[in-house]
C-alpha cells in the first residue's frame, strides 16, 4: 500500500513510518516541524537526542534500503495538504499531526487557540484534500481515550446504542473530554464522521490511551533512527516521565489521588495497531472507531509498577493535582476491535520496562530537573510558565 503519515516526525509518527516500510508499504511522511518548536518554547528537549528528518531518512535508506518520501508543510495550509496528496496519491493516510500535550492547550488563550485551530482546521484540510483527490483514501485518525473521559458507564467502541422513550437509535458516544487538547479531539471526530455520512468517506477514529517506551524494532537499529522521550510536565507522558524519575532518584509524581485510572499501550502496540487498521480499511461511508489500548491502570498502580520493576528505591510523592479530573471513578473500556484484527498486546505487567531504564540512564545529564513540576493549573486562564516565575 501507498501510506501518507503526517506528522511523521513525531514521537509515534517516525516509528510508524519505519514499522509500515519495514512491512513493504510505500511510504511517505510529513510534518511541519512544529514539535521541535515546541521544544524550543518550552527551553526543553526530549531526553534522547533526535536527529533532523533528513539524517533519519537517509539512516532507515543505509539500515534498511528502502526508501521514505518527505514532504515538509503545514496542514492548516490547504493547498499544500492537497497538493501532497495528489501527489503522493496514497491508499491510506495515517493523521498523527495534532498539537497533542494536554498541558500545553491549557497554558492560556493563546495556546488554547492555538491547540484548536491547527488541530481541527488541519484535520478539516485533510478531509477536503480526500474528497477532492480520491475519496476512495481511507483515513486513519489519531483520536484518543481522553474524549471519552471517565463516565460512570461502560466505555464502548465510539458508538452507544441508546433507547431513549422507548425508541432506539445507534448514536456517537458521549464524550466529556478534559482539556482543550482533549476536546480538540472531540471536534475532530465529529468533523471526521460528517465527512463519511455526507462524502462516503472511509475513516477509522483510534481512541488511543496513553503511550508508553521509547524502541521499536526499526528504532532500535540504528542511534539516528530514535525516536523522542520526553519528561518534563508538558509533554512527557506519565509512565515515560516514571522511568525517568525513578533513574534520576527524582520522586514519582503522582497527581492526587492517584486513583485515576487511564488505557495504555506500548509504542510497539501503537505502530502495530496502525498497520491493522491502514491493512484492513473501513468500508465507504463508514466511521469506524477502536479503542486503541491495552491495559487499563491507575496512575497509583503505574507508580508502584515503575517502583517495583526500577533496580533501586523509588520514592512515590503524592503532588497536589494541577489537573480537574475525576480522581476516583468507573473505567471499564471495551477495545476489542484491533484485537479482532489480530493484535497481540505487548502488557505491562509481562513486559520488562529495564530497557525503558536502560534509556534514561544513558541520556540522564541530558535532564532538566527544572522542568519536572507541573507547572501549568487547570483552575486558572493564565498558568505561569517557568520562564515567567
Ligand atoms: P508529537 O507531537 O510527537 O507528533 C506530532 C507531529 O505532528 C509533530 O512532529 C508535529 O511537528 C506535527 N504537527 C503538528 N501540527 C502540525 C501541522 N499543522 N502540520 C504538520 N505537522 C504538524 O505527538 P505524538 O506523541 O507522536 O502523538 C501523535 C498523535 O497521536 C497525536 O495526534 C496525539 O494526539 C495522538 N496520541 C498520542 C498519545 C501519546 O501518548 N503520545 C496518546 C494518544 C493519542
Ligand atoms: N499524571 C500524574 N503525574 C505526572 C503526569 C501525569 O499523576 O507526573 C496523571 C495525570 O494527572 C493524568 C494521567 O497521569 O491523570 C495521564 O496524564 P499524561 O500526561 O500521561 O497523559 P494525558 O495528558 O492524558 O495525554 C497523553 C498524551 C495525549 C493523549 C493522551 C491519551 O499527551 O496526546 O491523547 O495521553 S488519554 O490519556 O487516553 O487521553
Amino acid at each position: 500500500m501507498r501510506i501518507l503519515v503526517l506528522g511523521g516526525d513525531g514521537y509515534l509518527g517516525w516509528p510508524t513510518a519505519l514499522h509500515l516500510s519495514d512491512c513493504g508499504h510505500e511510504v511517505a511522511v510529513a510534518d511541519n516541524f512544529a514539535r521541535r518548536g515546541y521544544d524550543h518554547e518550552m527551553g526543553v528537549e526530549s531526553l534522547v537526542p533526535i536527529e533532523p528528518m533528513q539524517v533519519r531518512l537517509d539512516a532507515w535508506r543505509e539500515v534498511s534500503g528502502k526508501t521514505i518520501k518527505s514532504y515538509y508543510g503545514d496542514l492548516c495550509d490547504g493547498e499544500f495538504t492537497i497538493d501532497m496528496i495528489a501527489d503522493f496519491r496514497p491508499d491510506a493516510i495515517v493523521h498523527f499531526a495534532e498539537q497533542r500535550a494536554a498541558p500545553y492547550s491549557m497554558i492560556d488563550r493563546k495556546h488554547a487557540v492555538y491547540t484548536q485551530q491547527n488541530n481541527v482546521v488541519g484535520n478539516l484540510n485533510v478531509l477536503f484534500a480526500i474528497e477532492q483527490v480520491d475519496p476512495e483514501i481511507h483515513l486513519v485518525k489519531l483520536g484518543t481515550m481522553g474524549e471519552y473521559g471517565t463516565p460512570n458507564i461502560d466505555i464502548e467502541e465510539g458508538w452507544l446504542e441508546v433507547t431513549h422513550n422507548g425508541r432506539t437509535d445507534r448514536m456517537l458516544y458521549p464524550k466529556k473530554p478534559g482539556s482543550f487538547y482533549h476536546l480538540s479531539k472531540v471536534h475532530d471526530s465529529h468533523n471526521i464522521e460528517f465527512a463519511t455520512r455526507i462524502w462516503g468517506l472511509r475513516a477509522t477514529d483510534l481512541n488511543q490511551g496513553v503511550v508508553y517506551g521509547q524502541e521499536t524494532d526499526q528504532t532500535a537499529r540504528d542511534q539516528r533512527l530514535a525516536t523522542r522521550f520526553d519528561y518534563d510536565a508538558i509533554f512527557g507522558t506519565v509512565l515515560n516521565r516514571f522511568v525517568i524519575q525513578a533513574v534520576l532518584g527524582h520522586p514519582l509524581t503522582v497527581y492526587k489521588p492517584g486513583g485515576q485510572t487511564r488505557g495504555m499501550l506500548d509504542i510497539r502496540d501503537t505502530v502495530e495497531c496502525i498497520r491493522l487498521a491502514c491493512e484492513n480499511p473501513a468500508d465507504k461511508g463508514e466511521f469506524r472507531v477502536f479503542n486503541q489500548m491495552t491495559e487499563s491502570y491507575s496512575i497509583d498502580q503505574v507508580a508502584k509498577i515503575v517502583a517495583d520493576k526500577f533496580d533501586g528505591s523509588a520514592e512515590i510523592e503524592y503532588v497536589d493535582n494541577p489537573r480537574v479530573e475525576q480522581g476516583e471513578h468507573y473505567y471499564n473500556v471495551k477495545h476489542t476491535g484491533l484485537v479482532d484484527l489480530g493484535l497481540q498486546p505487548h502488557l505491562l505487567s509481562e513486559t520488562l520496562i529495564e530497557n525503558m531504564f536502560s534509556v534514561a540512564d544513558k541520556y540522564k545529564d541530558r535532564v532538566d530537573l527544572g522542568a519536572m513540576r507541573p507547572t501549568v493549573s487547570w483552575r486558572t486562564a493564565q498558568s505561569p510558565l517557568r520562564a515567567d516565575k
